[in-house]
Parts: C-alpha cells; structure tokens; sequence
C-alpha cells in the first residue's frame, strides 16, 4: 500500500486541513500518517483560534512517521508560524520524497494561518524543496507580488516562482472570476489548463487541502504531475457536487 505523510494543521469542523487529507487519502486507497502543526477551532462560518503544536513536536512526528511506516508523498499544509515551518524543513532536508506544498498563508475568512516569518521559511527553504506548489490566488499575490490573473501575471509570476527555486506550481483559479474556473499548471516551462465550469455552491471548504493531498496521492501511486492534477482536479470537482450541504456557512466537500 502507498503512504502518504501530511503535514498540517487539525480543523475542528471537519472541512479542512488534517480531517480533509484523511478522506481523501481514505478514498484514493493511500494510507496516510499525520504530523499535526496547530489545532484550530472553527465552523463552517469562521477560525475562531489557532493553537500550535511545538516546533519539537511537528519534528519528532515527522521523524516517527518517517523512521517506522514511511512515506512515498508528502503534503504540507498549513504550518501556523516560523518555528513550527523551520522545525518542517530541517526534517526533510537529507530525504527527496516528493513534496506537495500548499501555501497556506490565509484562511478564507481572512485568520492568518502562518506569520510573516513563516512565508520567509516557505519562499527559502520549502518551495525549492518541493515536487509541486500550489497557490491560490491570494496566496499567489502575497508570495510573487501578483496574483495570477490574465495570462501576462501569470507569466510574470511562474518567473518568480522559479526565481523562488521552484519549478512545477499549480496557480489554482477558484478565486478568478467568470463561469469557469481554470487551474494553470506550469511545469518544466510549460502550461496546461484544468478547466471546470464554476460551481454554484457556497460549500467549498476544504478545496484546496483537498486537492493538493489528491496531487500526493497520485505522485505517491506513481502517476506523472499532470496526470496526479488531472485526477485530483476531477476529485475536487465531484467532492463540490456531493457535499452534504452541512453548516451555516462554507460547509464541507462529499469524499465518496
Ligand atoms: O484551507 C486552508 C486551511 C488549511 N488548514 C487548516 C484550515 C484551513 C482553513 O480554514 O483550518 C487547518
């Protein structure tokens, strides 16, 4: 069986973070092993708190989870703050397991998930490190000073990107406008587009976590880049169609 290693954070609500990678893991067949960064408190309206784990803790996590089981993928998540992204990077330098990172920097309702010096840690140490990063849009804009909408920004920011030291990014476009949201992969210099129509649905907590630990699964099955974002973009797709409709606010995606 193939194992995954995620890295992120607990969502109390279910929709996001650890709880989401677990489904999706469940659903793709990989065994999946966890290394928790901080516990956050929230419903499907807002993060009311977030409450790290130690930076001694995350590490000695990761060494369990890599000493004994192992991994094939691993995902990274949301970090919470500079520690806790350093404690990350020192236990992956000395492996090359390949690495999903999705840059957590914002909640969607706006609660910082990582600090100021945490996005120095992830732009010098964790994206060159990784097999494929993964920014929204507004991720895009605090990492590379743009967001990637219109093909010229998008251009300008892959160049940044691989002055960052990266060299495959996924520039997710659910927070783009007009009916259909399109997904850009560039990878070895190229694009590809992953488009879908725009979903009307206020129940898309948990998208991102959910695909980037998709993408993981895939590289861990053996799958090519774009062949992992085909697939996990696919699963993203359907886990908006079915979700249960749970929740006040933002609810959680359907994992079937
Ligand atoms: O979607 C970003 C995210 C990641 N991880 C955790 C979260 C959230 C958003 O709320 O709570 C734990």
């Amino acid at each position: 069986m193939k194992r995954l290693l995620v890295i992120a954070g607990s969502d109390s609500s279910g929709g996001a973070g650890i709880q989401a990678d677990l489904k999706t893991a469940q659903t793709f067949g990989v065994y999946a092993q966890t290394a928790i960064t901080a516990v956050t408190v929230q419903d499907t309206h807002k993060v009311y708190s977030v409450n790290p784990v130690s930076p001694q803790v995350v590490r000695a996590q990761i060494d369990a989870a890599l000493g004994d089981i192992g991994a094939d993928a691993i995902k990274i998540g949301m970090l919470g703050n500079a520690a806790i992204a350093a404690a990350v990077a020192d236990a992956l330098d000395g492996n090359d397991i390949p690495l999903v990172l999705d840059t957590v920097i914002l909640s969607s309702s706006g609660m910082p998930l990582l600090d100021d010096e945490g996005i120095v840690i992830l732009k010098k140490r964790l994206i060159p490190r990784a097999a494929l990063v993964t920014p929204n849009f507004p991720e895009c804009e605090a990492l590379t000073g743009m967001p990637p909408a219109g093909e010229h920004r998008l251009r300008n920011a892959a160049m940044v990107f691989k002055l960052l030291g990266a060299g495959h990014v996924l520039f997710k476009g659910g927070h783009g406008e007009g009916n259909t949201v399109r997904d850009v992969l560039w990878s070895n210099d190229d694009f590809t587009s992953f488009d879908a129509p725009r979903q009307d649905s206020r129940h898309t907590h948990g998208t991102g976590c959910t695909l980037a630990t998709a993408i993981a699964c895939g590289l861990a099955q053996g799958y090519a880049l774009p062949d992992a974002v085909s697939r996990a973009h696919a699963y993203v797709q359907n886990a908006i169609r079915t979700a249960p409709g749970l929740g006040g606010g933002s609810g959680p995606l359907g994992h079937d």
